[in-house]
């Protein structure tokens, strides 16, 4: 039965991949491995037992080789890292490639239990309640793209950036400790999408709008829509020393009210300058309910919409000098300024675009219509030369539009409803096409042409995906240099992929094989995403990320990323009372925290630091107080503080919520606030 399956099938790669097995195993077959004897199948190469499996669990040739690219054994880590946006839950996840397995949720924009973040330590507060908009306690986000930091337009392992479409925000995340440091509301628009991006040495971190709206969000009737809303893109300035954004030293650029979508960094040749999409052109207005055209027609009424190529090297010189308005006390460069001093280039792009993509060499931009099966790219060397030529004219805002026959370098037919593209190091791009739900593979050209047999700009290969992709992402993928091996396909819909859940189903990340030249494309994995729906992720070489296994030194604050004044060792806890404010400087180690009883009155305002002076890898406390609100998660080393107004009368257990040790049930203590009559 086993020599049927393999020839059932036709000889794909996998298949030839067993067979080849086969060959070099019926050299010894009953051969001796380990003392033991293992008998192997002459037809499979399986051993028999593997052969039984396989024949039992219905599992084809496909499916075999497929296993075993992704198996990662017990207590082997995984060769890359995915770090995916959690959606709708306001997290970050992160993914092991090749094994699809869930390392960890990291606590952004929305509070996490488990983590301490945002259940009373302060730092978490503290980043938390920068989110806040206009004082709304905003406590959710809509998270779309995660941009790992770059050195030189690589990644480097230092940090992530992550923003929030629902609430135009974007947060810092620190990969020393895989926590959240900042978070930034943007000043000039209250929703986003077209971040976040980097430069290549992550001087920036782009923000672009999308839905418009007058600058500020203040209010102006729709009927005046072409006079007083506006788009925008932000360049947030980072600071790699502090690891923090710098929100004086950025600036955002006033834009006709088009609604940007997506952006991306030059890189290269190009680097300096920044590309992002638009579309709703047609300034519509919706009001479907009055008569008018609904939205999704009324913005897809032009056959163009405009790139726009934003000279950012420029535009930061200009706001320096500067030459900016305030908007709620951020700078930002009137639209008629950055035309006056050739900051913001239009070209023409079909049809509804979405995704813009950098080529790894920075040479090409590569754009996708949603209503055009074709992928547009466009060459940065022809950009320039048009700019220089002063051949164009302008939109109704006076922004130059370059002629779409100058800048265009090819056009490649890949399939209904392409967004977003990616690169590897075989001069393949892979755009995903939502309507046919496949990803294509197609050859690059220029100096790419040289890395593949196939005829430049044209289409190689189609893999179905299952259901609906939105975007992709390739290993390194926005590098300049891709890695290629794995690309994963983050798909809208599951339907049938998994067991039913009920009406709401989870997300499908597919994970591809794309080592081979070719027709070679190679379905791999199924993982399903339950927490949201995220949107981009980023892969990286797992060996570029260098956290700490426990905090630097005992006591460590990690929002301050330094020694806390008050963390202390050991032998040094205590319980201060001035007035009616009690201070608590208490450690914890397996399996005690000292002091283990907490005596204070109703009304008091207290202040409790508590630090975990463990050292061991792994040996992290929790900390509840029930009733208060309050769980921290303290990571070997770390200090934390939390402050509440002892309101209730009462007694409180606090305990360890970590299972640390053989007595962590045992790692308890009694907070007794008496009454205050
Ligand atoms: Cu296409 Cu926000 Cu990048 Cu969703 S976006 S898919
Ligand atoms: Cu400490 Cu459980």
């Amino acid at each position: 039965m086993t020599k049927q399956w393999v020839y059932k099938h036709k000889l794909t790669l996998g298949g030839l991949l067993v067979v080849i097995l086969a060959i070099g195993l019926l050299a010894s077959c009953d051969r001796s491995d380990e003392g033991k004897t293992v008998s192997v199948d002459t037809a499979s190469g399986l051993s028999a037992d593997a052969s039984a499996i396989a024949a039992e669990r219905g599992l084809t040739p496909e499916n075999i080789t497929a296993a075993l690219k992704t198996y990662v054994p017990s207590g082997q880590h995984d060769e890359y890292i995915m770090f995916s946006s959690g959606g709708h839950s306001g997290q970050l996840l992160v993914i092991g490639l090749p094994s699809m397995r869930l390392l960890k949720v990291v606590g952004v924009f929305t509070p996490e239990p488990w983590q301490g973040w945002g259940y009373g330590a302060q730092g978490t507060m503290d980043v938390l309640n920068e989110g806040n908009v206009r004082g709304q306690e905003v406590r959710w986000a809509d998270t779309h793209h995660p941009a790992l930091s770059e050195t030189g337009g690589d990644y480097d392992g230092q940090w992530v950036f992550l923003n929030d479409k629902a609430n135009g925000r974007v947060a810092v995340i620190d990969l020393r400790d895989f926590e959240t440091k900042q978070i930034v509301k943007n000043p000039v628009a209250l929703i986003d999408h077209g971040g976040a991006m980097v430069t290549p040495d992550t001087e920036w971190v782009i923000e672009g709008g999308q839905y418009a709206a007058p600058l500020g969000w203040e209010y102006s009737s729709l009927e005046n829509y072409a006079e007083d809303y506006r788009g925008m893109v932000t360049f947030w300035k980072f600071n790699r020393e502090t690891g923090r954004i710098e929100p004086e030293n950025s600036f955002a650029l006033e834009l006709p009210p088009y609604w940007q979508d997506l952006c991306d960094a030059g890189k290269l040749v190009s680097e300096g300058w920044v590309f992002c999409n638009s579309f709703n052109t047609e300034m519509a207005t919706g009001g479907i309910e009055s008569g008018n055209p609904p939205f999704e027609a009324g913005a897809s009424q032009r056959d163009m919409d405009y790139l726009h190529i934003i000279n950012l090297n420029k535009a930061a010189e200009v706001a320096a000098a500067g030459k900016t308005m305030e908007v709620n006390g951020f700078n930002v460069i009137p639209l008629e300024t950055s035309i006056a001093e050739g900051l913001v280039y239009f070209a023409p792009e079909p049809k509804s675009p979405h995704g813009v993509d950098v080529t790894p060499g920075g040479e090409y931009m590569v754009i996708s219509g949603k209503l055009d099966p074709h992928v547009t790219v466009y060459s940065f060397d022809k950009i320039q030369k048009a700019v220089a030529a002063g051949n164009f004219e302008t939109d109704d805002y006076g922004v130059p539009v370059l002629k779409f026959e100058d800048v265009l370098e090819a056009q490649i037919e890949v399939g209904l409803g392409p967004l977003h593209t990616q690169f590897d190091d075989k001069g393949y791009a892979y755009t995903s096409l939502f309507l046919d739900t496949q990803v294509a593979r197609w050859a690059l050209g220029g100096a790419y042409g040289e890395l593949h047999e196939e005829e430049d700009w044209t289409l190689v290969d189609k893999q179905d995906v299952q259901y609906n992709v939105g975007h992709i992402v390739a290993a390194e993928g926005d590098t300049v240099s891709p890695d290629g091996k794995y690309l994963v396909s983050l798909n809208k819909w599951a339907v049938d992929r998994f067991q039913n859940v009920g009406p709401l189903l989870p997300q499908n990340f597919q994970l591809i094989d794309i080592s081979q030249p070719g027709d070679s494309l190679q379905l791999l994995y199924d993982m399903p995403i339950g927490v949201g729906e995220p949107h981009y992720a980023q892969i990286i070489k797992a060996d570029k990320l260098a956290p700490w296994e426990v905090y630097p030194e005992v006591g460590w604050n990690p929002h301050t990323q330094s020694k806390d004044p008050n963390g202390i060792e050991a032998g040094e806890e205590r319980i201060e009372r001035n007035g009616n404010t009690v201070e608590i400087w208490m450690t914890a180690v397996r399996s005690h925290f000292t002091p283990e009883h907490v005596e204070i009155k109703q009304g008091d305002h207290v202040i409790w630091h508590i630090t975990n002076v463990e050292r061991a890898y792994d040996a992290t406390h929790g900390f509840s107080l029930p009733g208060y609100n309050i769980n921290l998660s303290l990571e070997p080393g770390e200090t934390a503080t939390f402050e509440f107004d002892a309101t209730e009368d009462g007694v409180y257990s606090y305990y360890c919520t970590e299972f640390c040790s053989a007595l962590h049930l045992e790692m308890t203590g009694y907070m007794l606030v008496e009454p205050s009559e």
